[in-house]
């Protein structure tokens, strides 16, 4: 049993009194917020104050984990203080199918993987291996529950939201200081609700609802908010439906998202075999949903009955499409209209749910006598999901359309795709069930355009090889020279039969105290050298190493795929730093202009000589920098490459809190239009530094001064963290004292 029903009885045992001081109603989010909070009594005011809470549990993936339980061993604690569990599932390759590509990875990734199990082991964390799954889907099926909140090193943990959890995506220094024993804080998000009313039919999913809403509040339109559903509709939405809605939520920047208990929730429960939790969760339920006459700050409301299914893209997940005037957006945009591949699954879609559905598109393509003309590749969740979905019948109606099953891994999903021929960076396009299509994020070509879909409409559109196929009123030609239809998909939300619970791939931790070694000739893995602190001077003089123009997300920052390889080697990665940005000055990718040498330079390499001559440096963004992922080494990179200050128009929430973290100053223009005024051979100075009120000055090549207005938002915890050189310095000066 992996779930501790006597905390989450605990927990709830603990509502009631807690909830009890406040008269008002409450949202849900609110209710499982202060049951969370370290302190109760202080000022929680929306989008405004700075809240610390005790989440109940940590979740890790093998690619964040590394760093992150390399600051927690810094930590010097004997155990993790949370339940806490580590998912091995980024660094696998997608290659030739699950079998042969889960052993490839086993070996290419053994010192990593034992350096992961060694450290779960001793210290009290559970251990998922290679193939067990995908860290959200295992999450849901065996820890997430109504009620609870979880943080987890990855943006997409917001999906067990799905099951009414408030889950939060944060870098590792986030994870190492809950695990150490200390609380975490956040700021006071805003609510925003959605109201769903109707129910979804035919060729709709909960991907619509979820693709639909990314187009209304765009990428940033969630920033510093819980995206909270309520009303009838949410009631129709399966467990695994609302999973995918909470997931891709992190797409429009939200905090989290989060679902009210219901009988799926229920239904869910039991079926993974915690009837326990389930009804535990009963006798409170009036605690998880909200109340009537909750306030949110705004109210978006969708009927489902009305909604279209959507397709996203290309390269961005809220540029949404109803499928009615997709092909319209196509052939206006000149994006190729043939379909190479179509891609179904990852954490966001691989619920049994989605592979009936998608499964029953399939047959079709076969009963019907209809040519199949794109590529498909498929990737389970979970090793649940997957057995179970091999039992019934699923992945044979995919094979016989010549799908390629894969691992349950992260896989194509970021960029570990050996697709063959990306290297000739032709155009084509993708469809995938996925949930961000960054340039290059897929398979390292730029000029691959991936549009996101729900499993079922991606089927179908692999099925015509055509990314302007509309299943709903379009034809295809079959073997017999007749035009036929698909019909829309159908499956159970829950397997007839049951999930099949053969071995999950957990390994339990042993709690021993054997020495955790890292050979200092290892590629992959290095001890971290602590940052140095702030050197006490009111100013700073720095060089501009980018001002990179456009979407800057953490994949630009700090690039995926191959990388991979060296997350748990800060010395290494860091060689791919901004190395996808575009230079504001030059519209070139990885081009920058360095002082030192009056050249062009990679921007790693260019970092490197600014810092090896003790010049510090800057880099200048536009709206939403590092938007996407948590990975912290988007912001452990330029701080080891000797950036000191990030001056953006504005940032997303997981990485403005990681660049603080690790010790940098992150500024915001106070008038954006201040970015134009930036110049290639332009320095800067900031001043401002022993009361920490920032004053930022360009200093012209002719040498005449101009003040840029900045903005910051540290508290006095993040001031600190500035002053010793990271939060992780924090920790360790406070636990010396
Ligand atoms: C992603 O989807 O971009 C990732 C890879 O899962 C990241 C985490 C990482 O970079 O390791 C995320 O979403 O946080
Ligand atoms: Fe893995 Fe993709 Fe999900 Fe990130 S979004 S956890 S890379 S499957």
């Amino acid at each position: 049993m992996t779930q501790n029903i006597q905390l989450i009885e605990d927990l709830y045992a603990s509502m009631a009194s807690k909830l009890s001081q406040f008269k008002e109603p409450l949202t849900l989010t609110e209710k499982i917020l202060f049951t969370h909070f370290d302190t109760i009594g202080g000022s929680h005011k929306r989008g405004q104050d700075y809240v610390d809470f005790r989440p109940d549990r940590v979740a890790m993936q093998d690619a964040t984990a590394q760093m992150a339980l390399l600051q927690f061993i810094n930590a010097g604690k004997k155990s993790s203080s949370v339940p806490a569990s580590v998912h091995c599932d980024h660094l696998i390759q997608a290659n030739n199918g699950a079998t042969t590509d889960l052993e490839a990875a086993k070996v290419a990734n053994q010192e990593v993987y034992d350096f992961l199990s060694s450290v779960s082991s001793k210290f009290g964390i559970d251990f998922w291996s290679a193939g067990a799954g995908i860290i959200h889907q295992v999450i849901l099926e065996n820890y997430a529950f109504p009620g609870g909140m979880m943080i987890g090193t990855d943006s997409h943990t917001p999906n067990a939201g799905g099951l009414g959890m408030v889950a939060i995506g944060v870098g590792g220094a986030d994870a190492a200081d809950v695990m150490s024993g200390l609380s975490w804080e956040l700021k006071m998000p805003k609510i925003i609700g959605v109201h769903l009313t109707g129910s979804l039919s035919g060729w709709c999913s909960a991907k619509d609802v979820i693709l639909k809403l990314a187009g209304i509040l765009t990428v940033k339109g969630g920033t510093n908010s819980v995206v909270e559903y309520f009303g009838h509709g949410a009631s129709t939405i399966s467990a695994t439906g609302k999973a995918t809605i909470c997931n891709m939520g992190a797409e429009v920047g939200a905090t989290c998202s989060i679902f009210p208990y219901d009988q799926k929730t229920k239904e869910y429960l039991i079926a993974t075999e915690r009837e326990d939790v389930a009804r535990a969760a009963e006798r409170i339920s009036h605690y998880l949903r909200a109340d009537q006459g909750a306030i949110y700050d705004q109210v978006i409301e969708i009927n489902l009955s009305e909604l279209e299914p959507y397709i996203n893209g290309p390269f961005t997940p809220d540029a949404a499409y109803p499928i009615s005037q997709f092909a319209d957006v196509v052939r206006k945009s000149g994006y190729p209209e043939k379909m190479d591949v179509g891609l179904i699954g990852s954490c966001t879609n691989s619920s049994y749910q989605d592979l009936a559905r998608a499964a029953s598109v399939a047959k079709q393509a076969k009963e019907k006598g209809i040519k199949v003309m794109s590529q498909f590749i498929i990737t389970p969740g979970s090793s649940m999901v997957q057995q179970t979905a091999k039992e019934n019948g699923l992945f044979e109606a995919f094979e016989n359309i010549g799908g390629t099953v894969m691992a349950n891994a992260c896989g194509a999903c970021i960029g570990q795709w050996a697709r063959k021929g990306a290297e000739k960076k032709l155009p084509n396009s993708i469809v995938t069930s996925f949930n961000r299509n960054f340039v290059a994020r897929n398979d390292g070509n730029p000029n691959t355009y991936a549009f996101v879909a729900s499993p079922e409409i991606t089927t179908a559109l692999t099925i015509a090889g055509k990314i302007t196929f509309n299943p709903m009123k379009d034809s295809l030609l079959n073997d017999r020279g007749e035009l036929v239809m698909l019909d829309a998909p159908r499956g159970h939300e829950l397997p007839p039969l049951g999930y099949k619970m053969g071995d999950k791939g957990l390994q339990t931790p042993q709690m021993n105290s054997v020495e955790i070694r890292i050979s200092p000739l290892s590629e992959r893995l290095q001890l971290l050298t602590p940052f140095s602190p702030w050197d006490g001077k009111e100013s700073m003089e720095l060089a501009l190493l980018i001002k990179a123009k456009g979407k800057c997300t953490t994949d630009h920052i700090s690039a995926a795929g191959r990388w991979l390889r060296y997350r748990g080697h800060l010395q290494n990665i860091s060689q791919n730093l901004l190395m996808a940005a575009t230079n504001a000055f030059n519209s070139q990718v990885d081009s920058v202009y360095c002082s030192l040498t009056g050249g062009y330079h990679r921007v790693a390499q260019a970092a490197q000589q600014y810092r090896d001559a003790n010049r510090s440096t800057i880099i200048v963004a536009q709206e939403n920098y590092g938007e996407g992922s948590s990975r912290e080494h988007a912001a452990m990179e330029p701080r080891y490459m000797g950036v000191k200050v990030v001056l953006a128009q504005s940032f997303a929430r997981i990485h403005e809190t990681n660049l603080k973290k690790q010790g940098l100053l992150a500024l915001t223009f106070a008038n954006k239009a201040d970015y134009d005024l930036i110049e290639e051979k332009d320095t800067f100075v900031v001043e401002g530094l022993k009361n920490f009120e920032p004053k930022l000055y360009i200093i012209k090549a002719d040498g005449h001064k101009i003040e840029i207005k900045v903005n910051h938002t540290y508290n006095e915890q993040q001031k600190e963290w500035f002053v010793a050189g990271s939060a992780l310095n924090r920790l360790k000066e406070s636990a010396i004292k």
